[in-house]
């Protein structure tokens, strides 16, 4: 209800039937014009993303609630995380690899299947526009290293060093002892994966990273990969990772939960399912985190993890929540 008064009182809500009865006006025959309203009745704009970016999902919810469409929301919402050099986990400031290279991930994906990636891109601030521009520019999904660096800078992206001098500190000083031994909830947490629904009822999702702190030179987790760290089917819904992304890839993680969804589980059943199909491959070394979240064509959404201490962010005409996850491991 409370959506639905939203949406009958926004500039968005009313464009979107203005244009519906313009079209009727004049005779033409506009596909969504009986469907629209009662989609936009049930559903509303909604924006979720991992753990607790505030200012990312209220990013998200600006461009939604104007009327935007998800994936400029899912875009927008976590180039908010890129910029901001306090996140160790994403963008510019991003914690390095054991070379004291930065080295990014992001993928994309809209609400017609399209989908682009970026993997162990360097130099470039915001890598989720330049997986948006593989997606839109190229008939390629995925770019990766020096590749995806120099279509950036033909697309007109700026060189940017992004090794800022706290997280060279803190690499000059993980070198002392060059043990990898990631600390649950704190070193690698962070990476930011969002999906989206407008007003049309459109998802859209957007996953970006620098991955594991201190890893091997090359190394590639789940966040750019469809699939794995992120999928989007506009028929069914969307999911999104954040963890140790090798577990996440071992299980195809996201693709699972949205099929699991289409079988009829609920965003929260389906990634209780995902951790589940993880720690089962894992009984006996379970200490890592992951955490998963998704939504469903309805906005239902839902979120599970291994280890506590995951949050995950909604917002929607319902409000602009911080949800602690459920997780297997409850002490
Ligand atoms: C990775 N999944 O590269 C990412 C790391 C992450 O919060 O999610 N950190 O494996």
């Amino acid at each position: 209800m409370q959506r639905r008064t939203f949406l009958k009182n926004s500039a968005a809500g009313t464009a979107g039937l203005v244009s519906s009865s313009v079209l009727a006006s004049c005779g033409e025959t506009d596909k969504s014009s009986t469907t629209l309203p009662e989609k936009m009745e049930n559903i509303g704009p909604i924006v979720i993303c991992t753990w607790d970016f505030n200012n990312a999902s209220a990013k998200a919810w600006e461009v939604l609630k104007s009327g935007g469409n998800s994936l400029d929301a899912v875009e927008k919402g976590v180039m908010v995380e890129e910029a901001d050099v306090e996140n160790q986990t994403v963008g510019l400031g991003g914690r390095p690899d054991r070379d004291g290279k930065v080295t990014l991930d992001a993928c994309i994906m809209d609400k017609d299947g399209n989908c682009g990636a970026v993997l162990c891109m360097q130099n470039i601030a915001h890598p989720i526009s330049v997986a948006r521009k593989v997606m839109e520019e190229t008939p390629h999904v995925m770019l990766a290293g020096k590749g995806a660096e120099q279509f950036a800078l033909e697309q007109g992206f700026k060189k940017t060093n992004l090794l800022t001098e706290k997280s060279k500190q803190e690499w000059i000083e993980w070198k002392k002892t060059s043990q990898y031994k990631p600390i649950i909830n704190i070193e690698n947490h962070d990476t930011i994966g969002m999906l989206a629904i407008d007003q049309n009822g459109d998802l859209a999702g957007a996953c970006t990273t620098s991955g594991m702190a201190y890893k091997l030179a090359g190394r590639v987790g789940d966040s750019p990969i469809i699939g794995a760290g992120l999928f989007v089917d506009n028929e069914v819904g969307g999911a999104t990772a954040t963890g140790v992304g090798e577990e996440v890839v071992r299980t195809v993680g996201s693709f699972l939960i949205v099929e699991l969804m289409r079988q009829g589980k609920t965003p929260q059943e389906a990634c209780e399912e995902g951790v589940k199909r993880i720690i089962e491959k894992n009984k006996n070394k379970l200490d890592f985190q992951i955490g998963f979240i998704a939504i469903n064509k309805k906005g239902e959404t839902g979120g599970y993890c291994i280890q506590p201490g995951f949050t995950y962010r909604t917002y929607s005409n319902e409000g602009h929540l911080n949800n602690p996850s459920d997780s297997y491991i409850t002490s």
